[in-house]
């Protein structure tokens, strides 16, 4: 078992990981920069350690010091949280070569998982569709042409080093072709350090679909059914939503089922993601996220199960308690994601909290770690909470979001909520008619309408 655990992370994500190790009877350690002196999860924990000045790179990303503040305090375990270090191998085996536990899958895992094109090839390997695309990084303009040529245009340059859309160009013509394939190199270059791009044929209009896993140290491991994720903007999720509307449960049963086979086959263990497109029927993987998600409360939420419960337990070596048979999906959930942004422009709005009042009721989970009097920073991400919501539909599910979302207050700050009440009028999104483009359309006509 693991008796101490320090959580590498800040935010709601760390007062998350901090109850869930709390009711398993572990005393935690928070770390944090001199910026979070008097944040949630630092009054929380049972220690707490200052690694270093804001700056993310010198306080949570500074793997000399929170190495440190685990000996110090005699933490036997390290916890990345989400971010930061979490999908690090070089820290994975640094916290394992202090003898520490490491909650999460290896770092051999996590360095397969970590380039896309390993990644891709593993999938394949282990009979997961793929997008089709270029098996090796693209060094030559002419190997690109090819490729367009077979497939057709458009296609997509990735970076091989990082997802989440950064170094990603899309390419309509060969004439285009050499400028996009140099400026994608720099862009990766730039964001992952790895100049490695590849090409994907372009699918125009395909939904985002993501499977949850679950694998302990002895080889068992069961799915937890997916997520939508498709409403997202410049690459960042605002609403998820489990189950997937439009998956049918066959369709759930048979990606589950090839996911589970791949991790068995990999032996991995942890929690981890399984990134779909969906178009046309079909699913193509892109990416594995090889830690837990921000949207992980939708999937607890249909499934009834503590995900950061069991992800310590496997870590501390225990078996997985039960089996897919076990796993029943009931009902819907959503989660808006709630920033400290201008509703309309995202333009970053941080400051005092001035006033604080969350929901609350039958069905409805707040996950923030907001107080009032708190100050939101400039330094971190501007996620400032978590509502998730709980339905026997998804109809249901929706009245209760606008309900809560109605209960909401935080004062002193601009947040995106109003954006969310605009969100869950809109017929298309009442009728689950989206794909991953579609948010920027909804967004772009609000502006318009605001600036007329
Ligand atoms: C794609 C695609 C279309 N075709 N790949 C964006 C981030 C990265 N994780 C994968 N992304 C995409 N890859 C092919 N071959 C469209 C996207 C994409 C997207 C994917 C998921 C969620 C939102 C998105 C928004 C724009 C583009």
């Amino acid at each position: 078992m693991i008796a101490k655990l320090l959580i590498a992370n800040r935010g709601e994500i760390a007062l998350r990981i901090h109850r869930a190790a709390k009711e398993l009877g572990m005393a935690t350690v928070a770390v944090h920069s001199t910026a979070d002196a008097d944040a949630m999860h630092v009054r929380l924990a049972d220690e707490s350690v200052c690694i270093g000045p804001a700056a993310s790179k010198d306080s949570y990303l500074n793997m000399p010091a929170i190495l440190s503040a685990a000996a110090i305090t005699g933490a036997d375990a390290i916890h990345p949280g989400i971010g930061f270090l979490a999908e690090n191998a070089r820290f994975a085996e640094m916290v394992e070569d202090h003898g520490l536990i490491f909650v999460g899958p290896s770092a051999e895992h996590i360095l397969l998982m970590g380039d896309k094109l390993t990644a891709k090839e593993a999938a394949t390997k282990l009979g997961i569709p793929i997008v089709p695309g270029t098996p090796e990084p693209v060094e030559e303009d002419a190997v690109a042409l090819a490729f367009a040529e077979e497939v057709g245009y458009p296609v997509l340059v990735k970076a091989a080093g990082g997802g989440g859309g950064k170094g990603m160009k899309v390419v309509m013509t060969a004439e285009e072709m050499p400028e996009s394939l140099s400026i994608a190199r720099r862009e990766a270059q730039t964001h992952f350090g790895n100049p490695a791009v590849y090409i994907e044929k372009y699918l125009p209009s395909p939904r985002h679909i993501e499977v949850q896993i679950l694998a302990d140290k002895f080889g068992n491991a069961v799915h937890l059914g997916e997520r939508d994720c498709s409403l997202q903007r410049r690459h960042q999720k605002l609403l998820e939503e489990a189950p997937s509307p439009i998956l049918t449960p066959e369709q759930r049963a048979e990606l589950g089922a090839q996911c589970v086979n791949a991790v068995k086959e990999l032996g991995y263990h942890g929690v981890g993601t399984f990134e779909f497109l969906y178009q046309d029927g079909q699913f193509y993987f892109i990416e594995m996220n090889t830690r837990l998600q921000v949207e992980h409360p939708v999937t607890e939420m249909i499934t009834g199960i503590d995900l950061v419960r069991q992800q310590l337990l496997v870590a501390a070596g225990e078996k997985l308690p039960f089996k897919q048979k076990d796993i029943k999906f009931t009902g819907h959930a959503m989660e808006c994601r709630l920033n400290a942004e201008n509703p309309i422009s995202f333009a970053p709005r941080p400051g005092k909290i001035s006033d604080y009042h969350a929901p609350g009721g039958f069905g409805v989970r707040v996950d923030s770690a907001l107080y009032n009097g708190y100050r939101v920073h400039s330094h971190y991400d501007s996620l400032v909470a978590k509502l998730i919501v709980h339905g026997n539909d998804r109809a249901t599910c929706v009245d209760r979001l606008k309900r809560a979302l109605g209960e909401f207050v935080i004062l002193g700050i601009e947040t995106t909520l109003p954006l969310f009440q605009q969100l869950l009028e809109d017929p298309d999104f009442l009728a689950s008619n989206f794909d991953v483009k579609w948010l920027e359309g909804f967004v772009a006509e609000l502006q318009e309408k605001k600036a007329a």
